[in-house]
């Protein structure tokens, strides 16, 4: 039996690499673990945006520039949608709004939502698990110096220019973690921490009750989403600097203290390498930015061998 592996991922890096894993593990040796901290009501339907970037891009129909939603997407709706005078901001493609309606009619039938992702991965051939991190409602909000505001608006919304001072897991205190997440963790003889967002991607998963727990009895590799000072995407790196914090692989690996015992970091921060290690924390150094697939693909296969290598060589207590 080949080795288990358990990721947690949100966002387009975490979907990235997501994939690189799926292309090098047979499908019954990897869970991947969704936030859900993004999900949102917007026009009467429940979107879960990082559920979906995870699911279409496994099943290669993700859209190659932007990460989310599909590829060959048209815009009927919203253009039609604009002309009534109704809300543009979010932009729901027409092949992509059959998914938000027939998730939002099933939970409104009371289908859980584990549920419901599992059928579509099924449906558009999507093989290793995808879990959401729980069924229960869990909303990221934003605490920036004008005041709170819902993840969606945030991000896409305000194009989170406003500074942020915190964040808030609405729900997450009283969520269970969705069926199989423990589980899967508890079997998993790898956990990785996909190159997410730690703070809105990652601390979602990490903050429902029995996550955290599950993971910090695995060994647990990541891989850094800063690379000299910025996020390929995103603002993981501004986040950073608002709270006070150099973004670098290094902060990462504080981000992360006691959970992690193996980061991959980009070759352009190889000397920060010491710096990682002195946090606990072995480094690898590897090309780390996935521009084409063979990219997530080579970054797997970097993770996999720095678990084995942790495995050989443990780091010292
Ligand atoms: N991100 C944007 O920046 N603008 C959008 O209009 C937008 C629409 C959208 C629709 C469906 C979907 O699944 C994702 C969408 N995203 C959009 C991405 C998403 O909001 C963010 O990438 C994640 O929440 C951050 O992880």
């Amino acid at each position: 039996m080949g080795m288990k592996v358990a990721a947690l991922a949100g966002g387009v890096g975490g979907a990235k690499l997501a994939d690189g894993l799926a292309a090098v593990l047979p499908p019954e040796d990897l869970t991947i673990i969704v936030n859900t901290g993004d999900d949102f009501e917007h026009l009467g339907l429940t979107i879960c945006p990082d559920v979906d970037t995870v699911i279409y891009t496994l099943a290669g129909m993700a859209h190659p520039e932007s990460g989310w939603g599909r590829r060959d997407e048209t815009w009927a709706f919203l253009e039609t949608l604009g002309v009534l005078g109704g809300p543009t901001w979010f932009r729901l493609g027409d092949r992509d709004m059959a998914l938000h309606v027939l998730r939002t009619d099933r939970l409104r039938a009371g289908q859980p939502l584990s549920q419901i992702v599992r059928d579509a991965a099924q449906a558009l051939g999507v093989r290793p698990r995808v879990l959401p991190m729980s069924d229960d409602r869990v909303r990221t909000i934003v605490r920036t110096i004008e005041g709170e505001l819902s993840f969606q608006e945030y991000f896409v919304a305000r194009r989170f220019e406003p500074a942020v001072v915190g964040f808030r897991f609405e729900g997450a205190a009283s969520a269970r973690p969705a069926p199989d997440v423990v589980e899967s963790l508890e079997r998993a003889d790898l956990v990785v921490l996909c190159p997410s967002n730690p703070w809105v991607s990652l601390d979602p998963i990490l903050a429902v009750p029995g996550v955290r727990e599950a993971v910090s009895r695995r060994p647990v590799v990541g891989v850094s989403p800063i690379i000299s000072g910025r996020a390929v995407k995103g603002p993981a790196a501004k986040m950073f600097q608002e709270l006070g914090i150099a973004p670098s692989p290094v902060a990462v690996a504080e981000h992360y203290h006691g959970l992690l015992a193996g980061l991959v970091i980009d070759k352009a921060d190889a000397a920060l390498s010491p710096a990682v290690e002195a946090a606990g924390v072995r480094a690898s150094v590897q090309p780390t930015w996935m521009r084409k697939p063979g990219d997530r693909r080579r970054l797997a296969r970097a993770v996999l061998e720095l678990a084995a290598e942790l495995r050989r060589q443990p780091a010292a207590p």
